[in-house]
């Protein structure tokens, strides 16, 4: 039996030794030192020695298993530590390869535009002010003299909400608010998405953008507004930018003009870009209609007022000589990449 003991200590030592991974150890452990390994059959055979001999042996067995365990504990170490080591290598992180390049956006021309036309108008003291894309049908047209039968609150102009919620045709519901909020000297622009029922083409989108402004003041008059607006046009388009005022009719404002621009590709001799004309159709404007004032409860014998409206895609498309509205709204990467 003793030689057996030493064969089992000799057997499970090389065992151990030659255990290349943790779940190999414990095979062995388990083979050795478990409920039905060879170490527990030996012991259990430990009845068949004389009473003399029995102490002995028993001492034997369990230096023997004291041995195999401390090996075993040893071992255990060194593969765990092994196996850490190898895990770690695996898993290391190379810090100095070059991370993935994140695409950088790029100002929408729509913005950019906003951002010039309300840096022009700050610099002559104007607040700019938004207001809900969802307006009451008197806000959006009611108060702006805009009667019930008018061709522009037709279903295939205006998108209806319910019979008196619509989105807003314009920015002019902004404007409304405020004078209702009856704080005067009023000088705002109203930049924001508008909605009309159009169908897609070079000009024209279901919704677009619209800066409108508004003055409300003692004593402005249609000076005010012309000075107003050749300032905006040379600031925005150059210096040497010419505007004229032509004749035409709101139901808000009254008397109404549109304002041309003299053509900034060809300075007025007329080329592809105006069409031969010099100029260039750029915005509406005209004195607040005295019933819109007073709709808001302004005193008309004391306050005057002037207003505007321009598109705002128009500028861009005119700054950037962009010639194809839809361009602002395929977010084509290749094409807001050139601003
Ligand atoms: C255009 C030009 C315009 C206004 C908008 C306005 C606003 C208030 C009172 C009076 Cl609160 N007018 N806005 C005035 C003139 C022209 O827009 O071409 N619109 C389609």
């Amino acid at each position: 039996m003793k030689e057996r003991l030493q064969q089992i200590r000799e057997e499970a030592m090389k065992q151990i030794q030659e255990s290349d991974g943790l779940n190999k150890l414990n095979e062995v452990r388990v083979n050795v030192l478990g409920k039905k390994g060879e170490l527990t059959t030996i012991m259990k055979s430990m009845k068949d020695l004389s009473a003399e001999e029995r102490p002995k042996f028993g001492q034997m067995v369990n230096e023997t298993r004291q041995a195999i365990e401390t090996l075993i504990e040893e071992t255990k170490t060194k593969l765990e530590a092994a196996e850490l080591e190898l895990a770690l290598e695996k898993e290391v992180i190379d810090v100095t390869l070059p991370s993935k390049k994140q695409k950088v956006g790029h100002v929408h021309p729509n913005q950019l535009a906003q951002k010039e036309v309300e840096d022009i108008f700050i610099g002559m003291g104007y607040e700019v002010e938004e207001g809900p894309e969802i307006e009451y049908d008197y806000y959006n047209f009611e108060a702006l003299n805009i009667p019930p039968n008018h061709p522009a609150k037709d279903e295939q102009d205006t998108f209806y909400i319910t019979p008196d919620i619509v989105l807003r045709t314009q920015t002019s519901s902004v404007q409304i608010h405020a004078m209702e909020k009856g704080k005067l000297p009023l000088r705002m622009i109203a930049p924001g998405r508008v909605f009309r029922s159009d169908e897609v083409d070079a000009t024209h989108s279901p919704s677009f953008h619209q800066i409108e402004g508004l003055v409300v003041d003692k004593g402005i008059t249609f000076a005010d507004l012309k000075g107003t607006l050749e300032v905006f046009a040379k600031k925005m388009f150059g210096e040497d930018t010419k505007v004229k005022f032509r004749p035409h009719h709101f139901p808000f404002t009254e008397p109404s003009a549109e304002m041309d621009m003299s053509c900034f590709k060809c300075g007025g001799k007329g080329c592809r870009f105006c069409k031969g004309s010099g100029w260039i159709e750029i915005l509406g404007c005209g004195m607040v209609h005295p019933d819109v004032l007073k709709r808001c409860n302004i005193d008309t014998n004391e306050y005057s007022g002037f207003a505007f409206g321009v598109g705002l895609e128009r500028i861009a498309l005119l700054k950037y000589e962009i010639d194809d509205m839809r361009l602002l709204y395929e977010n084509d990467d290749r094409f807001l990449d050139q601003f």
